[in-house]
């Protein structure tokens, strides 16, 4: 369905038919690109949009219903601040729920009338003659005084580049694109990665398949989940005592912040995790040789720590095995590993995670230079600033962006702290009748050496393991190096003089070209 009727649209020419103008186009509507259109609502904000290529709001929640699919951070923690559910029905909620409680937050704050749905961006190039961007989408153009992308890191599957993976002749899908019209009962199946999807999946799989291959190229350090139903008692006091679900949410996030002094300022503090872990390795693997196996051999917290308690006893099981020989090559109808083993399969689930600092988005984003997003990144890696802008993009912001992804957190706590920045800037703009906003080069670049600096001294950086944290460069674009109050200071206010700003009046008229443009457009 569409929803743009109420919206106070106005025309400019365009080459492509008719575009839509909007003061702000927001692109995408998971946590981050919801929480833009509600807040920018209550900022007394009408003329805006957001475009999102699903046919409903949720982005990875909405997407990611393969068996299993969970969150592994508390749901009291892992929601708005301003919407707490007190209808969570366990600690940590499974998929189908967070995605209801998405839904129910865009009815209650009434902003699904602000969505294009199914509507899919296919660029966004900024315009120097008029200063505005113009997005080309499957749903028509638009052009915007300013754009939010709020796309998240876990949208683009990565799919493996193993030979002859494209010959296979069986099922074959990726985690995030689930294919719920496989019956895979009774089938001989195949997990490819053992990351935070793969635990979840390889549990739920081993129920019904007959044998069960999983792919491991490095293991992943897994504690104890400590899941529950919430009883009657909680639930009712969640909704009818005050204050007591934000004191059980204050108290996950407290104990949540004293992970980051192990993760990013002195990792030997990660030492009593290890050892839970190992702990728990033990307890649920009897087996020396498959222990041996799954042991990783890096320090905790370098890759995501996972949680499962179901995961060791599905691979304990007899009709299950790990693979840890490397796979050589995919045919019609098996796996081939390195060490020249053929196993037979009817299905392969691909769980190999996403293109997080190489996402195919960035190639359809062109800067005022011309350069598009992907080539800034190729040489200099995914720089910004507050992880909300970047140089060369004017009047664009990016909701989890550059370096704001947490190890140990809730991520819906960042965007919020983004979402107040960025509103404050929207409303910065406003108040001064700015034409254009754009982080100046040198504070980006110093704001980077700084995190690097911070970065240097973490777990990801020196834990010994490689990770799609760290970028082609050898650096950590992904992570915030400290903890998430830091990041709430930071991003409280606006900071203009940490910009280029051009007053509305001062910006240049349109070039002689581009008005030619419009009249030639215009005539037709
Ligand atoms: O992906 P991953 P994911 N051949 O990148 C392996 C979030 N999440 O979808 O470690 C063989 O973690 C790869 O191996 P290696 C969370 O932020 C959250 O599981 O690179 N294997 C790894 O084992 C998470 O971090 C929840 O050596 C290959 C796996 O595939 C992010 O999503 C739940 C390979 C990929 O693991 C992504 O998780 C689920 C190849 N060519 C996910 N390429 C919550 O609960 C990759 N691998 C909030």
């Amino acid at each position: 369905m569409v929803y743009y009727m109420s919206l106070p649209v106005t025309d400019t020419s365009s080459t492509t038919g008719t575009t839509r103008h909007v003061d702000t186009l927001v692109i995408g509507s998971g946590f981050a690109g919801l929480g833009a259109a509600i807040k920018l609502t209550q900022a007394g904000k009408r003329d805006f949009l957001v475009l999102e290529r699903g046919n409903d709001v949720g982005g990875t929640w909405r997407d990611n219903t393969y068996p299993g699919a969970a969150c592994d951070v508390p749901s009291n923690l892992y929601s708005y601040s301003f919407a707490l559910n007190p209808g969570w029905t366990r600690s940590f909620s499974p998929q189908p729920e967070i995605q209801r409680y998405i839904q129910s937050v865009a009815d209650k704050y009434k902003v699904r009338d602000r969505h294009v749905f199914g509507c899919d961006v296919l660029s966004a190039q900024w315009d120097n003659d008029r200063n505005q961007w113009r997005v080309h989408t499957t749903k028509g153009d638009y052009t915007a005084k300013v754009v939010i992308t709020a796309v998240g890191a876990l949208c683009e599957p990565s799919l493996p580049d193993i030979k002859g993976i494209g010959d296979f002749q069986g099922e074959i899908f990726h985690s995030a694109q689930w294919n719920h019209d496989a019956d895979l009962t009774g089938k001989r199946v195949a997990v490819i990665g053992t990351g935070a999807s793969a635990i979840q999946i390889v549990p739920q799989l081993a129920k019904n398949v007959s044998h069960l291959d999983v792919y491991q190229r490095t293991a992943p350090w897994i504690l104890p989940r400590s899941d529950r139903e919430y009883t009657k008692a909680e639930k009712f006091a969640f909704k009818y005592v005050p204050g007591f679900q934000r004191l059980s949410r204050t108290l996950q996030y407290v104990t949540r912040e004293t992970q980051v002094v192990g993760l990013a300022k002195a990792p030997v503090f990660m030492k009593p995790l290890q050892a839970a872990a190992e702990i728990h390795l033990r307890r649920q693997i009897r087996d020396k040789d498959l222990r041996k196996k799954v042991r990783p051999n890096y320090q905790i917290g370098c890759k995501r720590m996972l949680i499962s308690n179901n995961y060791f006893p599905a691979l304990s099981q007899s009709h299950v095995d790990v693979v840890t020989d490397g796979i050589d090559e995919v045919t019609a109808d098996a796996i081939v590993s390195k060490d020249g083993t053929r196993r037979e399969v009817d299905a392969i689930v691909v769980a190999t995670g996403f293109h997080v600092t190489d996402s195919p988005m960035f190639a359809g984003i062109i800067g005022k230079d011309g350069r598009t997003a992907a080539q800034v990144f190729d040489a200099q890696g995914q720089q910004g600033y507050k992880g909300s802008s970047i140089a060369n993009f004017p009047n664009m912001f990016f909701l989890v962006g550059p370096n704001t992804g947490l190890g140990h957190s809730s991520m819906v706590f960042m965007i919020e702290s983004q979402l107040n920045y960025v509103v404050d800037a929207l409303k910065t703009i406003e108040r001064y009748d700015l034409g254009t906003v754009e982080v100046r080069q040198d504070v980006q670049d110093r704001y980077n050496r700084e995190l690097q600096e911070k970065l240097s001294h973490s777990v990801w950086n020196n834990g010994g393991c490689a990770s799609w944290y760290l970028d082609k460069h050898g650096n950590n674009t992904t992570l915030w190096p400290g903890f998430t109050f830091e990041f709430r200071n930071q991003t409280r206010r606006f900071d203009l003089v940490a910009y280029n700003s051009v007053a509305t009046s001062d910006l240049p008229s349109p070039a002689p070209s581009a008005v030619a443009d419009k009249k030639k457009v215009a005539a037709k």
